[in-house]
């Protein structure tokens, strides 16, 4: 069966008119230099740094967008997605490869981080421990940070740690984009019931806040829901110039 396009929802909106779920930041309409190419912000991406704590954060303010979810997830093949780059992030299929925050720049000087997946039973416990309070401290406190990916397997949805890092990041009044990712993997049927149920359980968990959040279907492989994620993306680097 070939899989819909994913369609993206803000989680407020959804809620006052149920018929109306496409709900993504419309392109923005050309304006001057409209026979100009097509501006593609998160394409041309470079690496640029890989931190390990708090003092090796880039410094110098530029705009960050960060990509975080659980081991295996799916956030580095999202971000190459995004990127249009095979191999910018390193994606691995053994879990947990991702032990550090890598940090890419983009052409705008805008940095995406590609946070280290957090779940994968088999990281010591000191360490495990150490980038708990990293993240935990990262989303909450880091200046430059405009807004978050936060990734889930759409087989395996909104688990303690995905609540968690929602915990941690929305008292900061940040926007919060959800991919649920790998939903190659599903039925249509299925992929529709799983976007329903992610946006049921948002709603009830941060009612307050559902403004901040969107959510959508998304799969790297397929490359489904990618303009979607993409303009979301864009929307939060362009109000400041990137
Ligand atoms: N079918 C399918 N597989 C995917 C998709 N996205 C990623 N994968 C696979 O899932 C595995 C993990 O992908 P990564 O992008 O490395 O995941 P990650 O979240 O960055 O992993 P860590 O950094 O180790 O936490 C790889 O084998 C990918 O090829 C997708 O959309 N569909
Ligand atoms: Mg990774």
């Amino acid at each position: 069966m070939v899989p819909v396009p994913a369609k993206g929802r803000r989680v407020q909106r959804m809620r006052r008119q149920p018929d109306k779920r496409r709900i993504v930041p419309k392109p923005r309409r050309p304006t001057a230099g409209a026979n100009l190419p097509a501006r593609h912000p998160l394409r041309h991406a470079e690496f640029l740094i890989t931190a390990a704590d708090w003092p090796q954060l880039p410094a110098g303010g530029a705009p960050e967008v960060a990509f975080a979810g659980r081991s295996n997830a799916g956030k580095s093949s999202a971000i190459n997605a995004l990127t249009q780059r095979t191999r910018l992030a390193f994606v691995s299929k053994t879990p947990g490869r991702t032990q550090h925050i890598n940090f890419f720049r983009l052409p705008s000087g805008a940095l995406l981080a590609d946070l280290p997946g957090y779940g994968y039973a088999e990281v010591p416990a000191a360490m495990r421990r150490h980038w708990q309070r990293f993240i935990a401290r990262y989303l909450a406190e880091r200046a430059p940070l405009i807004g978050l990916v936060l990734i889930m397997d759409a087989r395996h949805p909104l688990t303690e740690l995905d609540s968690q890092m929602l915990d941690w990041f929305l008292p900061s009044g940040r926007p919060v984009h959800i991919l649920l990712a790998k939903c190659d993997k599903l039925a249509t049927g299925e992929q529709r019931r799983v976007l329903d149920a992610v946006y049921e359980a948002l709603t009830e968990s941060y009612g307050g806040r559902t403004a901040q959040i969107a959510v959508q279907l998304f799969s790297a492989t397929r490359r489904l829901g990618v303009a979607e994620a993409e303009r979301a993306v864009e929307s939060w680097l362009a109000p400041l110039g990137t």
